[in-house]
This record gives structure tokens, C-alpha cells and sequence, in this order.
């Protein structure tokens, strides 16, 4: 062998592109066994149902990997404008039905495992849900990477590969109690580690200047530092062999151990900066709306923005590339205020590490980034402490600086010196104590700035961003939220989607719009008899999902009530807790003979964050109440409550189907969007909502007629809290409230003990920061005309299906042609 000749590969099978197998029962049977043998290392008749989900995973994987590795590719070739997707939460939900489904193998793969002897329910059951977020914004992450690849833009998720996803919820005596989720315990054969691709990441030490040939500049001299690395999952688009990147960092300790200490018998501490280091992406935050202050936090921040942006511009950029034209080759989107550090980090990389002058590294990113806010909640903006930024970011904290004063410089251009608007719209805040405001930095540092509603890109514009707004006006716009529907129609509710389908045709699930043509079939009492079939057979697999799941069951014959949300108290579960407490006190007072009402089932779905007193003492109430209505005989079985724990995508899946009534109830102005409102609409249930976040466009599109309003509009709000709020007065005002309120002050759902549920009664008497009281009468008619539009099942079913057929445009497709249209000027990759 002449070892100066490079070895060039000569087999014929090396120099193929990677061969899918044959997309054939046998091809399946032949594979799934292979990867049985070879990768888990079992034979067929030794294998439990683990190792056989495992080697089905690899099979699917193995179907989608020779497009996967082509896509990568071309894209490489193409060199196409890139959506860099930076969340700090994927909310993925289970991924083996979506990615057969992806690959059409759903009925090849059923029956190769028949043929094996396995059943494909097993396997679901098998499989674990990633929880790597806590709720809608998690959750939206997920559909907007599904509808990219789905529509064929070249996209890249980045995020954090959590070890332990969002808590498991339990509940003990009815509270909450919240469990690890080890998801990675039983293997994970949806990820591809590629440790020769980590990033090295530092933080802490201190900056210097130097003198290099006669410019000064700035050079960061950290003090620690660990490795980032990737973990590749597919991305799958819907029956378009395209299979886009969700790149999640794992945080792993440079110097695995000291070995020198480890020899000399000091195990602990030889292993203590291993410990350190890996703890950066150990959990989720279990925090939704609420930023918690943790400098481990902001690490976690830092560590994956400097992982994916580093890894774009050294692995996807070709080596050479002009770094002048980045604007042209990616746009990196901020999902909230989490991944906003990612400003600094590209100015320090451009000027500090590949020598650009300071103009045109701003000029660069200002391109290169947009923001979308996800809040409304003036406590839910994100702060850091200068003095921790500086600790752990120093060179960061700097160039915010820098950003901030030529950002002054600009505002006292344009409006003169006006202190207070200075003070106002400074990226460094003053009181309680100085601190980085994210949000300006990212509305300061981004081309675009979003809402997720249309009310709420108004309120963006004129109140919480409004001097921004006055600078920047075109910047400014909204994108409505959206939800895939393959996975909240097509994989959830399987009958449904045939009915659609078998109506419409198939092109409904890649054009959403195309269910207006459900709109004549609303007409038609064969397809409304057809649609009530569904949703009764919907309500029977949640029942037996439940029964398996929790041993209780639901009656398909009553109205199913259904609200499935993060607990909070501006969604105000508490006013729907009321509302069932007056129906039970309406019964047990004689008022009203159970048999005369509305049989419904509540069904309750909700996480409180583990330092939420208020919120775990809601779930604590709820679960009270249910234990009390559930089995007092005067109800007759009329009412039920369902509180099913541990809320996740898996378990939505089952309830959004089965769902009749849809609880969208928050304090007008709180709720950016909701996302659950578009699924539970697009199953045929009805909202009874406020005037809020998206439920505002619901409304307008299914028209007054299929949709229950109440409530205060966000202006009423507003002029109530000027005037002056008394919860009191209303409890005093309405001798329904009134009842119920005392019902649960009594002791009534605590076992007589009134000190239980004290704090929440007076939270709402005297405070009541979200305006149940102010809300509760007109929720109460709202519901009574429910009540009376479900005694007429027909019309109901006819509302239903013109629900699904007018809420097309909540597809998170639509949504992406918006963000690729008005803020990413990215296109498809044909
Ligand atoms: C939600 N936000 C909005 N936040 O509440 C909801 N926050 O109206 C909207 O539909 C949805 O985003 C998608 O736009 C969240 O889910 C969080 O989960 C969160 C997590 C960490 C810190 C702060």
C-alpha cells in the first residue's frame, strides 16, 4: 500500500447514497428484526416490549435517515437562507406515530410488528413523551418545526437537551406533588449524540484591552468553561421527504475528573466540577410566565444561544464565507426573552473573535435576529442583575452597555432630552436594583418584533413596548399562533380526520383552509349524524384511556367540559371551580332537582409550578371539590369532575378529540394567544371564552352564533381598575356568588376544616388581582346558555362542524407563511 494516495472509497456500495429499506411489509419485518438482533443485542422470543420499541424507533429512523442525510446536504450545496429557531423549550409529545405517519409507514409498520407478533398499541404505550417544556410556548416550538419541514424551509431548532424534562405530576390527598422525569431512563432512540461536533462554552473571569498592530481591542478571559454537545433528532416533514434538524444541547464537563484528586482518594471532589458543569442542562425550569431569577438560569441561557450560534457559523457556513452577508444566510429567531443573550454573544463574536468593526457587526445582527414576545404580564419580563450578568458575562455585560448608549444616543436624537422617556426606555434598569430589561434589548437589537395574537401585538404596540413603538413603528407586527395539524387532528382524532377526508379529500392536511368546505356539510343531517358518532367514540377512548390510566371513567352522554391549561391565576380556574360549585350548591340547596340539569363532566388538566402556593392550592381545591360532588347521592351523577394528573401532550391528545366545550376564560388582556383554544376548536368543541388573546379571531371566524362570550372586554378592565375594584361589592351584589363562596369558606369540600381553602376566599374577596368576581355573573349566564344550546344536540353538532370548518387559518403552516413572509424573507427549499 503506497501510504502517500489517499484511500478513496471503490465498493459500489460505498459510493451509493444511503438506501432506505424497501418500504415493504418484509422490508419492515426484515429491518425491525436486524436492529432487534443487532442493536439491542436480543432475539425476538427473549425481547420484552422495550427492546422492541426500541428496535421499531431504529427501524423508523432508519426509513427517514437516507432523506435526513440528503437534506443536510443539499442544504449544505444550496446554501439557502437558514431559520435558526432558538427555544429554550421543545414541548415534542410522542415521536413515533408522528414520524410514521411523516413516512407513511403507519399501515406497512402495523403489520410487519403483527407479523412479529407485537401489537403497535403496545409500542405506543411503551414510548415516553419528551416534556422538554412547560406549555404553550414549548408546545408552539413543536408545531412551528413540524409546519417548516412540512413546507420544506431549511430550519434548524436549537434548544436544550434536558436530562429532566417538566415534572411528573402526582397528586397525594389532592395536592400536588411533583416527581423527577427521568424520559431518557429507558433508552432514547430518537436522538443522534455527535460529540466530535461540541462546542467548547465559558463563562466568568474578566475582559481585557490589547493593542493589536495599533486598533485597541477587547479580548474576554473567562474562568471556566464546559462542553456543548449536540444531540441531532429528526424532523420529519408530512409526506414530503424532507427531514429538517432539532439540535439540543448537552452540557458535559470539559476534564471529565481530576484524576490527580481521584487517585489521592478525594472522590467527592474530584467529581464536584463534573457535577457542576453537567448541572447546566440537568432540568427544565418548571417556571411558565414567571422568569425565576436563578443564576443557573442564565446559564443555561448562555450555554445554548453560544452553542447554536458557534455551531452555525463553523459548521453550517461554508469555511470562507463573508460574514458580511450573514443577514442573507440566517435569520435566528428569539422565542421569548430566553435565548436573548444570543445579541451579545454574535457582536462579541464578530467583532471580538473575527475582527469586525462595531457598525457593521450592529448593522449585521440588527438583521439577523427577531423577537417575539409570548407575555402580557409586566412580571413576566425578564431581568438579570447586572451584578450576576457581569459576573458570569462580563464581556457580555459590555457590549449591552455599549448597545444601550448608542441606543440613547438615538432616542435623545429623535425626542430630545426628555428624562423620563430615557429612564423609560433604557435596556438597563434602575429600580429595585440595576438590571438588563431582555426584552428591550431584543425589541433594540431585532429586525422584527411579533406578538402571538392580534389583540395582543395591539397591547404590545400600546403599552408594554409603546415608546419602542413610537421609535421603531415598522417594526412592529403580529403573527397570529397556529398548531400542526397533523398531530391535533390527523394522529389525535384519527375518525375525524377520516370523515374530513373522506368529504374534502386529502390536501386538508397541508391547506388547512380546505375544511370550509365543511361548511355545507354542517347542512347535511347524515354528516351531522356521522360527526356526532365521532365525537361520542372520541368520548368512549378517553374514557377507557382514563380508566386505564387513573381507573375513572367519563359518560359519553354528558357534555364534556374541558379546560386543559398551565394552572395560573390569570386564567382564572378558580371562576370555573365556581361555576361548579354553584351547580352542586344549586342541588344540594334544592334550588335546582339534579336530574333537571345538564349532565356535564369537568374535566381539569393543569401543572402548577412548584413554587406557586396559589396555584398548587387551586389544583388542592379542585381536587377537593371533585372528591365531594363526585360522591354525594343528591347529585345523582349529574355532575362530575375529572382531574386526571400530569397534563401533557400524550394525555391532550386524548382529551382535545372527546372535548364539547372549550373553557378559554382568562382576565381580557392577560392571555397572549392560547394555542389549546385553536386544537380544541379544530375537534369540533365550542369556546366559552372571554375577549381574549386569540379567542378574539376565534370568534370572529366562527361568528357569534358557535361561540359563548362573557366577560369584561380588555378596556373595561382597564376602566374598572381605575375607578376602583371591590371584589366585595360583587360578592355582596349576587346572592349566587355569595353561596358558593361561603360553601367553600364553610369547609364544606375540606372536611369542615375552614382554614384549607381560607387564603383563596380571601384572595378573592379583598384582593382578586384577575377579576373573577367582576367576571363571575356574566360566566354564569354564559354557561346557562350552554346549557340550553346542548339540549339541541343537532344545532350543537351543526356549531361544532362549523367550528372545525372556519378555523382553517389556526393551522401553524399559515403561521409560518406570516413569519416567512413579513419577518424571515426565507423560502422553501425546492
Ligand atoms: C404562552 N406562554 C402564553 N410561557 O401564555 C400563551 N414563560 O398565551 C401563548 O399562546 C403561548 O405562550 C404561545 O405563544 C408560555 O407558555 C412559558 O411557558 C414560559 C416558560 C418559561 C418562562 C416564562
Amino acid at each position: 500500500i503506497n501510504s502517500d494516495a489517499p484511500l478513496r472509497p471503490t465498493h459500489p456500495l460505498a459510493l451509493a447514497p444511503v438506501i432506505a429499506p424497501p418500504a415493504s411489509v418484509d422490508g419492515f419485518v426484515k429491518q425491525f428484526l436486524a436492529n432487534l438482533n443487532f442493536d439491542q443485542g436480543v432475539s425476538l422470543s427473549a425481547s420484552d416490549a422495550n427492546d422492541q420499541y426500541l428496535a421499531l424507533a431504529g427501524t423508523v429512523r432508519d426509513y427517514l435517515m437516507a432523506r435526513w442525510l440528503e437534506d443536510q446536504t443539499r442544504q449544505r450545496e444550496q446554501q439557502a437562507k437558514t431559520v435558526c429557531y432558538l427555544s429554550a423549550e421543545y414541548l415534542l409529545g410522542k415521536q413515533l406515530d408522528n414520524n410514521l405517519l411523516a413516512a407513511r409507514l403507519g399501515e406497512i409498520a402495523t403489520e410487519a410488528l403483527a407479523q412479529c407478533g407485537i401489537s403497535m398499541d403496545d409500542m405506543r404505550e411503551v414510548e415516553v413523551e419528551p416534556g422538554l417544556g412547560n406549555g404553550g410556548l414549548g408546545r408552539l416550538a413543536a408545531c412551528f418545526i413540524d409546519s417548516l419541514a412540512t413546507m420544506s424551509v431549511p430550519t434548524i431548532g436549537y434548544g436544550i437537551r434536558y436530562e429532566y424534562g417538566i415534572f411528573r405530576q402526582t397528586f397525594v390527598d389532592g395536592e400536588q406533588v411533583e416527581q423527577p422525569d427521568a424520559w431518557l431512563q429507558m433508552g432514547s432512540p430518537w436522538e443522534f449524540p455527535h460529540p466530535e461536533a461540541a462546542q467548547t462554552i465559558s463563562f466568568g473571569g474578566r475582559t481585557e484591552t490589547y493593542d493589536d498592530k495599533g486598533v485597541t481591542r477587547t479580548r474576554w478571559i473567562p474562568d471556566w468553561n464546559v462542553l456543548a454537545v449536540p444531540y441531532n433528532m429528526m424532523v420529519p416533514g408530512y409526506h414530503n421527504g424532507r427531514v429538517n434538524t432539532l439540535r439540543l444541547w448537552r452540557a458535559v464537563a470539559t476534564n471529565a475528573f481530576d484524576l490527580r484528586i481521584f487517585n489521592s482518594g478525594d472522590y467527592e471532589e474530584s467529581v464536584r466540577a463534573q457535577t457542576f458543569a453537567e448541572n447546566i442542562s440537568k432540568v427544565l425550569y418548571p417556571e411558565d410566565s414567571t422568569p425565576q431569577g436563578k443564576e443557573l438560569r442564565l446559564q443555561q441561557q448562555y450555554f445554548f444561544v453560544a452553542a447554536s450560534i458557534n455551531d452555525f457559523l463553523d459548521n453550517v457556513l461554508l469555511e470562507g464565507f463573508d460574514l458580511n452577508n450573514l443577514p442573507d444566510r440566517v435569520i435566528f429567531q428569539l422565542n421569548d426573552t430566553h435565548p436573548v443573550i444570543a445579541v451579545p454573544e454574535l457582536m462579541r463574536v464578530l467583532v471580538d473573535e473575527r475582527g469586525m468593526e462595531w457598525e457593521d457587526a450592529w448593522a449585521i445582527t440588527q438583521k439577523c435576529f427577531a423577537y417575539t414576545c409570548h407575555t402580557l404580564l409586566p412580571e413576566a419580563l425578564e431581568v438579570w442583575s447586572v451584578d450576576l450578568l457581569g459576573r458570569l458575562l462580563p464581556r457580555h455585560l459590555e457590549i449591552i452597555y455599549r448597545i444601550n448608549d448608542e441606543f440613547l444616543d438615538e432616542v435623545r436624537e429623535r425626542f430630545g432630552d426628555d428624562m423620563m422617556r430615557i429612564r423609560n426606555m433604557s435596556i438597563i434598569g434602575e429600580h429595585p436594583y440595576r438590571s438588563v430589561r431582555m426584552a428591550y434589548l431584543a425589541t433594540v437589537a431585532g429586525a422584527k418584533v411579533n406578538g402571538v395574537a392580534e389583540l395582543h401585538s395591539q397591547l404590545l404596540r400600546d403599552k408594554v413596548l409603546h415608546e419602542f413603538a413610537e421609535m421603531y413603528p415598522d417594526k412592529f407586527t403580529n403573527v397570529t399562533n397556529g398548531v400542526t395539524p397533523r398531530r391535533f387532528i390527523r394522529l389525535a382524532n384519527p375518525s375525524l380526520a377520516s370523515l374530513i377526508t373522506e368529504a374534502l379529500g386529502a390536501g386538508w392536511t397541508v391547506d388547512l383552509e380546505r375544511l370550509r368546505g365543511l361548511e355545507a356539510l354542517a347542512e347535511d343531517p347524515e354528516f351531522r349524524e356521522r360527526f356526532a358518532a365521532v365525537k361520542a367514540a372520541n368520548k368512549r377512548h378517553l374514557s377507557d384511556v382514563l380508566q386505564r390510566r387513573d381507573g375513572v371513567t367519563i359518560d359519553d352522554s354528558h357534555l364534556l367540559d374541558v379546560m386543559v391549561k398551565r394552572l395560573h391565576e390569570y386564567k382564572r380556574q378558580t371562576l370555573k371551580v365556581l361555576h361548579i360549585v354553584t351547580e352542586y350548591e344549586r342541588i344540594i340547596s334544592g334550588t335546582v332537582a339534579a336530574a333537571d340539569i345538564q349532565p356535564r363532566t369537568f374535566i381539569f388538566g393543569a401543572k402548577a409550578a412548584p413554587g406557586y402556593a396559589m396555584a398548587k392550592r387551586i389544583i388542592h381545591l379542585i381536587n377537593s371539590v371533585a372528591s365531594v360532588v363526585n360522591n354525594d347521592p343528591r347529585v345523582e351523577g349529574s355532575l362530575k369532575v375529572v382531574f386526571p394528573p400530569n397534563y401533557n401532550v400524550t394525555l391532550a391528545e386524548s382529551i382535545i378529540p372527546a372535548a364539547d366545550l372549550s373553557e378559554q376564560i382568562s382576565l381580557a388582556g392577560k392571555e397572549a394567544s392560547g394555542t389549546g383554544n385553536m386544537k380544541l376548536a379544530l375537534n369540533g368543541a365550542l369556546t366559552i371564552g372571554t375577549d381574549d388573546g386569540a379567542n378574539v379571531e376565534i370568534r370572529q371566524l366562527v361568528g357569534d352564533d358557535n361561540f359563548f362570550l362573557f366577560g369584561m372586554t380588555e378596556p373595561e378592565v382597564e376602566a374598572l381598575w381605575a375607578k376602583g375594584y371591590k371584589p366585595a361589592d360583587f360578592y355582596q351584589a349576587d346572592p349566587q356568588l355569595r353561596a358558593a363562596m361561603d360553601l367553600i369558606a364553610s369547609g364544606e369540600f375540606s372536611g369542615g376544616d375552614r382554614t384549607v381553602f381560607e387564603p383563596i376566599v380571601s384572595n378573592l374577596l379583598y384582593d382578586d388581582r384577575f377579576m373573577v368576581l367582576a367576571d363571575y355573573a356574566s360566566y354564569i349566564e354564559a354557561q346557562a346558555q350552554v346549557d340550553l344550546a346542548y339540549a339541541d344536540q343537532d344545532a350543537w353538532t351543526r356549531s361544532a362542524i362549523l367550528n372545525i370548518a372556519r378555523c382553517g387559518f389556526f393551522s401553524s403552516d399559515r403561521s409560518m407563511r406570516d413569519y416567512l413572509d413579513r419577518i424571515w424573507h426565507a423560502r422553501p427549499l425546492l
